[in-house]
């Protein structure tokens, strides 16, 4: 892989996480479009810039680790680590078939370079604070982030870790809402609000920075701020569109755990040339 800060580069690298998205969950006729390209941006910026990691070395101790704790949204990390290196982009297209590497929820059974298994929401968090805590212990400088969705934070062991985050002032950790407003089967504020979202964060503890997850400038500085604040944890509030990128997809609850049929992956990837 080429780290890169460049935007325009970084959006071209968008442009073919998001391709990989229609392709794979249209060859798998099922999986979660959605909320996989509302996050694209946070994880390219994340991969591509600010986090330390090699795809050669993916033991390396001092690393920067990252959990995608919305499981469900596998197949945007499935693209970004094959094509960092960390596995073969030629078998994305086996998503959820049995026997891929590329199951339907991240399991570091299959690949290893996996700082986490997900997919029972509410958890990564958590996670994401014992390494902060291991790593702080380490006098590693290790960083740790941690993507949650937004009707994922309605668990409640979020909250709990969330505390404890702040209790012991776990500055090395820092967690990502993607705030795209719909969660399985329709909108979040209709199912249970999460709002008012920053003040809530705030009252846990936290140093809170509201962005436009879609803005990989905004991104950046958002990253390099969260570094420089310490004795708190950091949260960014994404606001981004589910299923960005794609018309047909946009704010459309429908294509959380619908696959494109083979018109819809043609006309995305049309979108998407
Ligand atoms: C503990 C648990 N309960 C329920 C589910 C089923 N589930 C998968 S995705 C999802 C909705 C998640 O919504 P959100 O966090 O907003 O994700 P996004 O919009 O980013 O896709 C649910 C309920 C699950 N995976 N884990
Ligand atoms: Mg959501």
């Amino acid at each position: 892989m080429t780290r890169t800060q460049n935007i325009s580069e970084l959006q071209a690298i968008a442009k073919c996480i998001r391709r990989h998205i229609i392709e794979m969950t249209g060859a798998a006729k099922s999986g979660h479009p959605g909320g996989s390209l509302s996050s694209v941006e946070i994880l390219v910026t994340l991969f591509w810039d600010v986090m330390r990691h090699d795809p050669a070395n993916p033991e390396w101790a001092d690393r920067d680790r990252f959990i995608l704790s919305k499981g469900h949204a596998a197949p945007v990390l499935y693209a970004v680590m094959a094509e960092c290196g960390y596995t073969p982009v030629e078998t994305l297209n086996t998503l959820r078939k049995l026997g891929s590497i590329y199951q339907g929820h991240p399991d570091k059974r299959f690949i290893p370079a996996l700082d986490a298994s997900a997919g029972s929401l509410g958890e990564g968090l958590s996670i994401a604070a014992g390494m902060g805590m291991a790593a702080r212990s380490d006098k590693s400088s290790s960083r740790i982030y941690c993507v949650l969705g937004d009707g994922e934070i309605q668990e409640g062991q979020i909250w709990e870790a969330a505390m404890f985050g702040a209790h012991h002032k776990i500055d090395n950790i820092v967690a990502i809402v993607d705030y795209n407003g719909i969660q399985l089967d329709g909108f979040v504020k209709d199912i249970m609000e999460v709002e008012p979202l920053v003040a809530k964060w705030q009252s846990f503890g936290w140093n809170t920075i509201e962005l436009n997850g879609h803005d990989i400038q905004a991104l950046q500085s958002a990253f390099a701020a969260a570094a420089s604040v310490k004795g708190k944890p950091t949260v960014l509030i994404a606001h981004t569109v589910k299923g960005k990128g794609v018309s047909f997809m946009e704010n459309n609850p429908k294509y959380h755990g619908v696959a494109p049929n083979k018109e819809e992956v043609a006309l995305a990837l049309k979108e998407l040339a």
